[in-house]
Parts: C-alpha cells; structure tokens; sequence
C-alpha cells in the first residue's frame, strides 16, 4: 500500500512544465473553437433574417412595379380594342374576346343558357356559371339592364333569366352575387318576395322577381374579358 502510494506520488513529481503547457494549448483551441462557432451560427441567422425574413420593399421597387402594372393594362386595353376593331372588320370568330357561344357587351361576355343548356336551379345555374369563370349576372346600370334584355327580347326569347340576386342568407335582405344590396347599383326592388321565394329572376321590362330557388329556368352568366 505504502509502495503504491509513493509510485503515484513520484509520478506526480516527474510531470513537466512542457506538460502542463500543453495542456494550457488544448483549453485555448477550445474555447477558440467555440468562438468560431457561436460567430459562424450568428452571422448564418442575420444572413438568412436579412435576406428572406425582413426584407421591407424599397421606394423605388414598389413604383418600377407600379410602372409595369400601369404599361401591362394599357397594352392589355390596346389588345382588346385591336381584337375588337378585328371582330368588327372580319367578323372572324377567333377575334372574339369571349367564349363560343357567348356574347362580349362593354368589356365582358355574358352567356345565355336558352338554347344552349337545359334549364337549371338558381344554384345550379350559379354552380354552372362558376365553372366557366363567371357568375350569375350582376346588373349594375339601365345600359346593362337593356342589353341583357334586348338579348332576351331578340335573340333568347324568354319570359325570364336567373340573375345573381337572393335574400337565402336573410329573408327580406336582397343581395346581389358580389354582396352589394340590391338597390346599390340602381333603384330597383324585388317583387313578390316570401319565405319560400329566395331567388331573383329578370323579367321582360326590366322587373325582378322573387321565385323559388328549386324552380328551373333559365340563365346568364358574367364575367370580364
Ligand atoms: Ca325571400
């Protein structure tokens, strides 16, 4: 016991300074290697919060952008009036800017369902005019309104159309597809509404009456060019 205690005493003893020296070297590779580290983690995270967190818009990016989305409608309003001036000269189809079987009127096409499609439910024409990119009409002035009834008038020959108007979310609230009230685009009113009449038609003239939404009629649809 006592031999074995004197070994690691003289053991202790023979340790060098260049020992200890060396182990001096090792803690500062440490702790320099940890430095890097904590630096390289640091300038990683600004780099990415700089380039794809914060980033704010600059002045003058916003008014090259402002600046190319007022050039691309000018060119897009020149590519229609050009299409339109070709439709009227050629009278070609593949210069209309709607849809066979539709009809362009001021910068939209409108469908009319008589003759084409068998008639449909209010939600069923509205379902139909979704899938084509449009909705059930939404007439906003007395230009539109004589139009789509001169359409009626002339060339469908029917007693009435499904328009995008229905009180089915509050009973007496008439509101067009887009959600503006009925009277928000003209003085007009819905006649013969009643709890189970949830649904407006166009009438010849100009009137708009309440009907049952299960009833099947038909439609016109909107939408821009
Ligand atoms: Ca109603």
């Amino acid at each position: 016991m006592a031999a074995s205690q004197r070994r690691s005493e003289e053991e202790t003893e023979r340790q060098t300074p260049a020992d200890e020296g060396n182990c001096q070297t090792l803690q500062s590779t440490r702790r320099l290697l940890v430095v890097i580290g904590a630096l390289t983690l640091f300038t990683g995270l600004t780099l990415f919060c700089t380039l794809f967190v914060s980033r704010p818009a600059e002045p003058e990016a916003l008014q090259t952008c402002d600046e190319s989305r007022t050039k691309r409608q000018e060119c897009e309003k020149q590519r229609q009036d050009l299409r339109l001036m070709l439709l009227s000269v050629t009278q070609d189809s593949r210069c209309s800017l709607c849809p066979d079987g539709w009809r362009w009127w001021r910068h939209h096409c409108y469908f009319f369902s008589s003759g084409l499609q068998e008639n449909l439910r209010w939600n069923e024409s509205a379902e139909f005019c979704l899938k084509h990119k449009s909705s059930l009409a939404v007439i906003k002035d007395s230009a539109e309104m004589d139009f789509i009834q001169g359409v009626m008038r002339n060339v469908s020959r029917v007693p009435f159309l499904w328009v995008g108007l229905s009180d089915s979310e509050q009973e007496g609230q008439w509101l067009w597809w887009d959600g503006a009230d009925v009277q928000h685009y003209m003085p007009v009113t819905v006649e013969w509404d009643a709890d189970h009449r949830d649904c407006a038609d166009l009438r010849g003239g100009g009137g708009l009456s309440a009907a049952d939404c299960e009833a099947f009629g038909p439609w016109v649809c909107k939408r821009e060019t």
